[in-house]
């Protein structure tokens, strides 16, 4: 496995390892194979992928002991992991390592084409899991339980689901260690939040992570946009793949998935802004922040021109990466527009080099190769001092949080292939 960052995070994370294994495919095809095999092995029997694996590594809070998965009926034996999930961008790796293998050709192709064989009903499971157990009603939205599963913890987009979770009494103290890794607190999320992200873990702990009951006891239940859009594109890619292996019918059901989830994503659009919203379902209302989530129709190509168009012009444009004090045109995690942005704060403003590469690579296989190359100019830019910075400040290109995150570096490797 590949760690996601050398301190701060010294385990395997979901989505990182996914974009890992994209940088990976372009160095060496058996390591992103072994990367996504490792992380395959920590599925539960339910197809959830979960959001960390544990390494034996340790510094790292909450651990295996706070998640206390072993409770689990789903989770497996051998290798210990945290009870979410995180956003399902591993299809587009697989794609990507079949495609290098291809082109490196013998054995190198051989085992990527044994690797996508044998690995097909696995992701298919997952993407599976997503549809059913998080989208019981088939309104083509992915529910998530917790912030933490959006892979945007802190994100303004959180911020009204979790002023109504309430820490019980009862909540077990914790000692945080992320805090120790990072040269400003302040860029991390607060105490106050840290105390509302382990309230819920204790919740889905105590029904041992069992799906059906998670949706009644947790204080926590969003429809989140983006996640839903990369469970469309992520569905297609794996349909593409159904398609050569001659799986007939798993392919026509990932299409149908990726409709139902495109459409789920045009459903949430706000005609007064034009940004794709979050819809919090224990209140049943819309969340109305300016994040870099609401370009979901953008990026999963939906299909509606106008709303995309409008997306396009509003993405390049004055309020997003057209904004004259940016150091370089890339989109901020919040608009630099908008009075609540904090551009050293995490998910609450920064530039993600790994959201600008989803960008780059959605607009790639829509044929925009322009907008495209525009954000793979700016973020190698961006990128060009080696820091991999986890994310940068958007108006001084200084990086922040971990320095030699894993993704970043992946993604600088996709840029640079
Ligand atoms: C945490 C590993 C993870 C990412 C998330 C990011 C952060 C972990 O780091 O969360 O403990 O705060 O928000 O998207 O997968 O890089």
């Amino acid at each position: 496995m590949t760690a996601a960052a050398p301190r701060l995070y010294p385990h395997m994370w979901s989505w990182d390892s996914g974009l890992i294994a994209v940088g990976l495919a372009r160095l060496s095809v058996p390591r992103a194979i072994t990367e996504l095999r490792t992380l395959l092995r920590a599925q539960w029997s339910t197809g959830m992928i979960p959001h960390i694996v544990f390494s034996a590594g340790d510094g790292y809070f909450p651990g295996p002991e706070r998640w206390g998965t072993e409770s689990a009926a789903a989770a497996p034996a051998a290798v210990r992991t945290s009870g979410i999930c995180q956003p399902p961008v591993h299809a587009i790796a697989v794609r990507r390592i079949l495609d290098a293998g291809r082109a490196a050709g013998g054995e190198v192709r051989d085992q990527a084409e044994a690797f996508v064989r044998e690995t097909f009903g696995s992701w298919l499971a997952w993407h599976r899991w997503l549809a059913t157990a998080r989208d019981p009603d088939r309104r083509g939205l992915v529910e998530i339980h917790h912030g933490w599963e959006s892979g945007m913890d802190n994100s303004p987009r959180w911020d009204e689901p979790y002023a109504a979770v309430v820490p019980g009494a009862d909540l077990p103290g914790f000692v945080r260690t992320d805090v120790d890794h990072v040269g400003d607190v302040r860029e991390r999320p607060t105490d106050a939040e840290y105390g509302r992200y382990l309230w819920i873990v204790e919740q889905l702990r105590r029904v041992r992570y069992d799906d059906d009951a998670a949706r009644e006891v947790v204080a926590f239940r969003v429809a989140d946009v983006f996640m839903s859009a990369i469970l469309a594109v992520a569905s297609d890619e794996l349909a593409g793949l159904g398609d050569e292996l001659g799986r007939v019918e798993d392919a026509a059901e990932l299409r149908e998935l990726a409709g139902r989830f495109r459409a789920g994503v045009l459903s949430t659009v706000s005609p007064a802004t034009g940004l794709a919203r979050d819809l919090d379902r224990r209140s049943g209302r819309w969340i109305e922040t300016e994040t870099i989530a609401g370009f979901a129709p953008l990026f999963c190509g939906a299909q509606d021109g106008a709303v995309v168009a409008r997306q396009r012009e509003l993405f390049w444009g004055e309020r997003w990466c057209g904004h004259p004090a940016l150091a370089h045109p890339l989109p901020p995690s919040v608009s630099p527009s908008d009075p609540g942005m904090r551009p050293r704060t995490y998910w609450r403003g920064p530039v993600w080099p790994i959201v600008s590469w989803l960008f780059s690579w959605a607009f790639e296989r829509q044929g925009d190769d322009d907008g495209a190359r525009r954000l793979r100019d700016a973020s190698l830019r961006q990128l060009a001092a080696g820091d991999f910075g986890e994310y940068y400040e958007p108006f001084t290109g200084e990086p922040l949080g971990s320095l030699h995150q894993s993704w970043t570096a992946a993604v600088t490797l996709d840029w640079l292939a």
